[in-house]
């Protein structure tokens, strides 16, 4: 890992972006499908910060729900992706790949220009792009903006630095789980300690973000815990939520949050995998592990993420699908 140079080698990239920016008659900011609080929220800062420039801009979303960052909307412009959505400029966050982007790569393929910022390593597809900064030195790509646009991000006024520096650390908060993943280092603290010079209040912004559960939401968590069945000398934890929970519940799983947070820490493991069925046979597939690197396994089945947290989609049963994720765990490399 390169944590120590994220420190000091930040790139300033805030006049390339904005030679763009200005230069394009229609901005469009968008994210990864499944968008997360990293991608839409760092969205949701970038646009203000295009916004306090006097440069407009779309946040184009896959159509997901996203009333749970409702507590940092300031009239922004959201839009459900459609085939009709053209713009000349395009700017991706927290994603690299053709694979994770839908639908939406119809505005990649048709922009004029395109900005790839992500702290993903990059695998399959990669977008290609006029201006890219992909480093998986930042925690967040949340953390990313606050760096590499900070010569712009310093020059707005106290209000509107405080608005980003909120989004900011809700990535870090989605991202490290509340400081608490492998991620959380040197460079992510004395990022947060950044924001709260800004006067971020951290135990609000934990509140509104990571602890604004339904009732509904928790017997959802509740019965996929239920769920929690141990493999391989107990050394796997496997754990699903299937469609007819959702039904039952009348929710759409794809709007909650990862249930794996809840499993995070469970002793004795080498490895956990939460099954969460979208659509019947449409399963989608987290893994998490400190010492087997599920990155491979996930870029084997299409998916990507991290060595210690990837993210896939399989079809079939929910037998099929464990077998599969079973026997990769089981021949899975070492992280080295
Ligand atoms: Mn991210």
């Amino acid at each position: 890992m390169s944590c120590s140079r994220s420190t000091n080698m930040h790139k300033d990239i805030t006049q390339k972006l904005f030679a763009l920016a200005q230069g394009a008659k229609s901005i469009v900011v968008t994210t990864h499908i499944n968008s997360d609080g990293d991608g839409m929220v760092a969205s949701l800062a970038l646009q203000m910060l295009l916004k306090m420039n006097g440069l407009a801009s779309t946040l184009v979303t896959d159509g997901e729900d996203i009333s749970r960052y409702g507590f940092l909307m300031r009239d922004q412009v959201v839009e459900p992706f459609h085939d009709q959505m053209r713009c000349d400029l395009c700017i991706v966050l927290d994603c690299n790949s053709f694979d994770r982007i839908g639908n939406r790569r119809l505005l990649v393929d048709t922009a004029i220009n395109v900005v790839v910022l992500d702290h993903h390593v990059v695998e399959h597809n990669p977008i290609p792009a006029t201006l890219s900064l992909i480093d998986h030195a930042y925690g967040s790509v949340g953390i990313l903006l606050w760096h590499c646009l900070k010569s712009a991000i310093s020059k707005l006024d106290a209000s509107s630095r405080k608005y980003i520096a909120d989004c900011v650390y809700v990535t870090i908060l989605n991202d490290s789980n509340n400081f608490s993943n492998a991620n959380t280092n040197h460079a992510m603290f004395a990022t947060a300690a950044e924001l709260a010079r800004e006067g971020i209040l951290p135990h609000l912004l934990h509140m509104a973000y990571l602890q604004n559960h339904s009732a509904k939401e928790m017997l959802y968590v509740g019965k996929s815990l239920a769920n929690i069945r141990l493999l391989a000398d107990d050394s796997f934890l496997f754990l699903h939520s299937d469609y007819a929970l959702a039904q039952e519940l009348e929710i759409n799983p794809s709007d909650y949050m990862s249930v794996t947070r809840w499993v995070q820490g469970v002793s004795g493991l080498k490895a956990i995998a939460y099954f969460r069925e979208d659509h019947p046979g449409d399963w989608k597939i987290s893994l998490r592990s400190l010492e087997l690197n599920v990155q491979e396994i996930a870029a084997r089945y299409g998916g990507g993420g991290h060595r210690k947290a990837s993210g896939l989609s399989l079809k079939g049963s929910l037998q099929e699908v464990q077998q599969i994720i079973f026997s990769a765990l089981q021949t899975a490399h070492p992280i080295s």
